[in-house]
């Protein structure tokens, strides 16, 4: 099977960033020179599982800019730019529109719906969407109506105690997720081999499948374990300054595989978006 070349757009960290959103975590200095380091190692580590990374310029006034997997939802078929929950993260979406233009057709989420793209977790044509302190129902329903005609099913599920979905559980596997039983309940994710994170280690369920590795923060090493001895491939990075602005490993990029049908070139793709009204988008 010859396979799809995989794309990350990254954008480079805010020098704004120890102003960014906070909810579970104290404020704490952020050393903005070392987490630009570590993005940058972050990218490297990508691009040695064979993805072609696309990163965009840091924006001062956004502290949370570099946290792009919340401005959208890519897929194979399209591309829905979301309202994030946060007020200060909505002017994060335009620049990101931008970039996937060129990859995908896009869509849009309206108020009053809200949706952050850490709430949003793809496993086949199964879409879940964490109902958190982010992420709405009418965004739900609203992403439904983009996705359904491609064949994806929009479930919402509970999240309770964490940032995002994402924070709680992510796919490692076809089959199988990283799960922190505490903060969604297994019973949501019935038929998938789930792999729970050491209790002692409740961040260590957010890893991001790309290529033939997992990409998996080096602060873990118990969850680690697990997943190792489940034969799982690990791909170790020290996230530690982004993880205080309670940004994990999903978080700074938007994965994606280069379109089979070079969008570009279709009738069906730039200048005929989906949804787009004027107003906040
Ligand atoms: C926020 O609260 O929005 C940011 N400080 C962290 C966002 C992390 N995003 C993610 O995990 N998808």
């Amino acid at each position: 099977v010859k396979e799809l070349k995989l794309i990350a757009i990254t954008r480079d960290v805010s020098p704004s960033i120890g102003r960014c959103e906070l909810t579970h975590l104290p404020r704490v200095s952020i050393d903005v020179a070392k987490a630009r380091a570590q993005h940058r190692a972050y990218e490297e580590t990508l691009r040695g599982l064979g993805v072609e990374i696309v990163a965009l310029p840091a924006e001062p006034a956004l502290p949370d800019s570099v946290f792009v997997e919340d401005a959208a939802v890519v897929l194979d078929e399209c591309a829905v730019i979301t309202r994030p929950g946060a007020v200060s993260r909505r002017p994060e979406t335009d620049s990101i529109a931008a970039a996937l233009r060129p990859y995908r057709a896009l869509s849009f989420i309206h108020d009053p719906g809200t949706l952050d793209g850490g709430d949003v977790m793809r496993v086949g044509r199964t879409i879940f969407v964490g109902l958190s302190g982010r992420s709405n129902r009418q965004a739900i329903d609203e992403l439904a109506g983009i996705v359904g005609p491609f064949g994806y099913r929009v479930i919402g599920v509970p999240v309770s105690g964490c940032l995002h979905l994402k924070s709680a559980v992510t796919p490692i596997a076809e089959d199988a997720l990283l799960i922190n039983p505490g903060w969604v309940n297994p019973r949501d994710f019935s038929g998938f081999r789930l792999i729970e994170v050491d209790p002692s280690e409740t961040q260590a369920a957010n890893a991001l499948r790309a290529g033939h590795g997992i990409l998996y923060p080096a602060a873990f090493p118990k969850t680690r374990s697990r997943l190792e001895a489940e034969g799982f491939r690990i791909v170790p990075v020290d996230v530690s300054e982004l993880a205080k602005a309670e940004g994990a490993v999903t978080c700074c990029s938007l994965l994606f595989g280069r379109s089979h049908r070079g969008h570009r070139m279709s009738k069906r793709g730039v200048g005929r978006e989906r949804g787009r009204k004027g107003g906040d988008e």
